[in-house]
């Protein structure tokens, strides 16, 4: 297994420029401990907490491509999820006493069928709730129909379908297909974006979704522009 240096020593504390270095370098290396503490110690020193997670999320990157490599087995895909689930137990709370925000609508998000990855789905419902928005988040492993009842009843301004594997393609397609032609029957036509990592502009006209992205502070600047009725191309 590859060992990489760390930029800083894991005792000494890190300057800023090396804070995202040394943070990526724990997650990679699956320190629990040491990516926990750090975290805890910056969010105390009144650091963006969304840097903090954007640096987490580099390192998960870092851990995706080993696993690819074969460097890393499934346990360590378990690991590094458990890392970052926990940090964002601690940054949620201080995330959502910064930005409070009050935008009005209302999402349905979830995870498509097949696919249970859920961390970078949470921290998009958890950003979007901090920014005002009502999210109601449905889980993972959510079958078309189940996004269709749910939608006829929370009547939602917009619908989030998460999915990370290039299998969740085709479950992302036949929920946009069984949506749009819910959408003759009677259910409101509203946009659809699609979000994961793995996505891309191809992915999207693939799937018939309205919008992607694979990142969740864009995600939350699209709902914005959405809800403040902007035409978007
Ligand atoms: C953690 C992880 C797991 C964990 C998931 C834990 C959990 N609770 O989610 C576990 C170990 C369970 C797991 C399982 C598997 N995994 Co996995 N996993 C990962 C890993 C390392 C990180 C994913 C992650 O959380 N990233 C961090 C988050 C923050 O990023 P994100 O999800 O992209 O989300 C961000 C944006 O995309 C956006 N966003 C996300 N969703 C949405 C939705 C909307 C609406 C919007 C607007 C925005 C948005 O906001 C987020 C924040 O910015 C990736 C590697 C990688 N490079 O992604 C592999 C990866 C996704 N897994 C992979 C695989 C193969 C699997 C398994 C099939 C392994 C196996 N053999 O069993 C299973 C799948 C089981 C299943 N049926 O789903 C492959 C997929 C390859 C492919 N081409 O399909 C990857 C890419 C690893 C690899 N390089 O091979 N995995």
């Amino acid at each position: 297994m590859n060992r990489e240096t760390p930029l800083t020593s894991p005792n000494a504390s890190p300057q800023p420029d090396d804070l995202r270095a040394t943070l990526i370098y724990h997650v990679l290396e699956l320190n629990e401990t040491e990516v926990l503490d750090l975290v805890q110690a910056r969010l105390q020193r009144n650091d963006d907490p969304l840097v903090l997670v954007e640096a987490c999320e580099a390192g998960m990157r870092r851990v995706g491509e080993r696993y690819e490599q074969g460097q890393y087995f499934l346990s360590a895909l378990i690991m590094a999820g458990e890392i970052f689930r926990e940090v964002m137990e601690l940054v949620q709370p201080v995330i959502e006493n910064r930005i409070k925000g009050n935008e009005s609508g209302r999402i349905l998000l979830g995870t498509v069928q097949h696919d249970i990855h859920d961390i970078g789905k949470n921290i998009q419902s958890t950003l979007l709730s901090c920014y005002g928005f009502t999210v109601l988040d449905l889980g993972v492993d959510v079958p078309p129909g189940e996004f269709i009842a749910q939608a006829l009843t929370f009547q939602p301004d917009i619908i989030g379908l998460s999915g990370l594997l290039t299998s969740s393609y085709d479950s992302m397609r036949e929920t946009v297909a069984a949506l749009r032609q819910a959408n003759d029957e009677g259910l409101a036509r509203v946009p659809i974006i699609i979000g994961g990592g793995m996505l891309n502009e191809q992915v999207r006209a693939y799937v018939g979704a309205d919008y992607w992205t694979n990142n969740s502070m864009d995600g939350v600047r699209l709902c914005q522009r959405l809800l403040a009725g902007e035409r978007l191309s």
